[in-house]
């Protein structure tokens, strides 16, 4: 299988975390955004939508991170990333579908603002944009801290594809200024992600 990235891509990061906490055998292929090489022919044909993560598994073609994921843990025999059980992974399911439609958008424009415009000369900050990320933020990750007082992970007594999908949009926590300095229940569950294996295999150089 092959797996297209790039190392700086917190969406395309959690497709690679899962695939090595998996041990799925993927070859990872590196996308140059900075080159734009996710706009060329040969990359529009894999994802329209010109975005990495993508899976390539003998002809079988998979984007959207959340999706690359669960694919990887169902074809892993034995895995406890991905419950079997119904309401496990209608659990594990809730958060996947929380992260991509609430909590990376979110984290999103304040990554925006605070770092990606500035490596690409886009000028500085919009102050109603960080106002309106401040705000998401604030109110997603603040469900996310009350979720996880008295609890180690999100979903059960062990990691899930949920904790490494949600963790991966917080790896610029602090040049992204993200406001959840306070919040003590996420700020331990991050620190316990941060020391999985794939966390630390994943940092960008
Ligand atoms: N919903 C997608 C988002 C993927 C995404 O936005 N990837 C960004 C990198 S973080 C990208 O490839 N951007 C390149 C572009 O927009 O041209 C997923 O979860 O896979």
């Amino acid at each position: 299988m092959r797996l297209y990235h790039h190392p700086f891509s917190f969406n395309a990061r959690r497709a690679v975390m899962a695939a090595i906490e998996l041990g799925s055998p993927v070859e990872l292929v590196f996308v140059d955004l900075a080159q734009g090489a996710q706009r060329q022919p040969q990359f529009l044909e894999l994802n329209p939508n010109h975005r990495v993560p993508v899976l390539e598994d003998d002809g079988f073609i998979l984007w959207e991170s959340h999706a690359i994921m669960q694919y990887l843990a169902d074809k892993t025999p034995g895995q406890t990333l991905y419950p079997i059980a119904i309401r496990a992974r209608a659990d594990v399911n809730r958060w996947l579908f929380w992260c991509a439609h609430h909590f990376s958008p979110a984290v999103s424009v304040l990554n925006w603002e605070h770092v990606i415009k500035g490596l690409i000369g886009l000028g500085g900050p919009d102050p109603g944009e960080i106002k309106r990320g401040e705000t998401l933020v604030s109110e997603f990750a603040g469900v996310l801290d009350a979720h996880l007082s008295g609890r180690d992970w999100i979903c059960g007594e062990a990691p899930t594809l949920a904790d490494l999908a949600i963790a991966t949009p917080l790896a610029q926590i602090e040049q992204a200024r993200l406001p959840v300095g306070q919040l003590r229940h996420l700020q331990s569950w991050f620190s316990r992600v941060r020391d999985l294996a794939a966390w630390q295999k994943t940092r960008p150089a």
